[in-house]
């Protein structure tokens, strides 16, 4: 009997046709009652479709029963209780690597962005404030000093575009990488007092639970500037908030916050903030190549039992 496949949240039109047409997928989202449903039918699927937005909770897994494996739309995994599908053998794949390229390059994008003032160099241009004087002088991005906390994939090429700025780089991970053991820093305090710019490309979860709290924001301090590309949960969104408006900090570029997509209304007016909708990996080019690897990991499970890309 063909295995079923439960698609938990919506992705674009054409991958949910996709997941219908090619694997008889159910919509979660499309049920009067997702809880009542799973309640009733959760026993009939093997197979779970998430993404890193939609996840999958330990009270949705307990529902599921007999699911083998979960095929994830996405590198974060933190809204998946991975710990508990890891104990009762469910497989979780990811798709790692191919959006590396797209969020490094928002993270380059949110540097160049924030030092330059582009965003708020547009609003004044459209503005009609031009003919009224100059735009305000802004700071410099090459040569400048850049943090990396989580020097995963993304991080790594988030490095190896400073380097084409001629910046120094530093990072701070939870062991040196032997790939760049020059650069490490074990303090995330000292990293912060030494960097001009402090990219975030952790993963999400508890254990990075407001990592960069207020101490770190105040040694970043009021010349620094934090980019946030990797998830809203590992910064100390009050406090980065505060120290924005009372200017202990210098300026930062955010795609993700602690309770997306509602974003503090406090940052709205601020012009050294650049605020975008989570869209590190939101190109054509990156989102097929995702579609294409969550596929490639449902056919394998189906085929071979074995995900392609898992989590481990
Ligand atoms: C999401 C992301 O996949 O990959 C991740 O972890 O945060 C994004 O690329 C995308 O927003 C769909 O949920």
């Amino acid at each position: 009997m063909q295995p079923r496949t439960l698609q938990i949240g919506p992705l674009t039109s054409r991958f949910n046709q996709r997941m219908a047409g090619e694997h008889g997928a159910v919509a979660l989202w499309q049920q009067d009652d997702a809880v009542r449903f799973l309640e009733a039918h959760g026993a009939d699927f093997d197979i779970l479709v998430t993404s890193a937005r939609f996840g999958c909770t330990r009270a949705q897994l307990d529902l599921l029963p007999n699911l083998r494996a979960i095929c994830s739309f996405g590198v974060g995994y933190d809204a998946i209780a991975v710990d508990e599908a890891r104990r009762r053998g469910i497989q979780v794949s990811y798709t790692p690597d191919v959006l590396n390229d797209c969020v490094a390059d928002l993270a380059m994008g949110l540097v160049i962005d924030c030092a330059r003032r582009i965003s708020a160099a547009d609003r004044f241009v459209r503005a009609g404030l031009w003919p009224a004087g100059n735009y305000p002088l802004a700071r410099k991005v090459s040569g400048k000093r850049l943090g990396i906390v989580g020097l995963g994939r993304i991080g790594k090429d988030v490095a190896r575009r400073a380097g084409g700025f001629d910046m120094q780089v530093r990072y701070h991970n939870r062991r040196p990488d032997a790939a760049i053991p020059d650069g490490f820093e074990p303090d995330l305090l000292a990293l912060a007092r030494w960097a001009d710019f402090l990219v975030l490309s952790c993963p999400g979860g508890a254990a990075t639970h407001h990592l960069i709290s207020a101490p770190v924001l105040d040694a970043l301090g009021p010349e620094g500037i934090l980019i946030n590309v990797a998830r809203g949960s590992v910064v100390d969104e009050e406090a980065l908030v505060a120290a924005l408006l009372e200017g202990r900090l210098g300026g930062a570029g955010l795609d993700v916050f602690e309770a997306e997509p509602r974003v503090p209304e406090a940052l709205f007016a601020l012009d050294n903030v650049v605020l975008a909708p989570h869209i590190g990996s939101g190109t054509e080019e990156t989102r097929l190549q995702m579609e294409e690897l969550v596929f490639a990991n449902l056919r394998a499970f189906l085929d071979k039992g074995e995900v392609l890309t898992p989590v481990v």
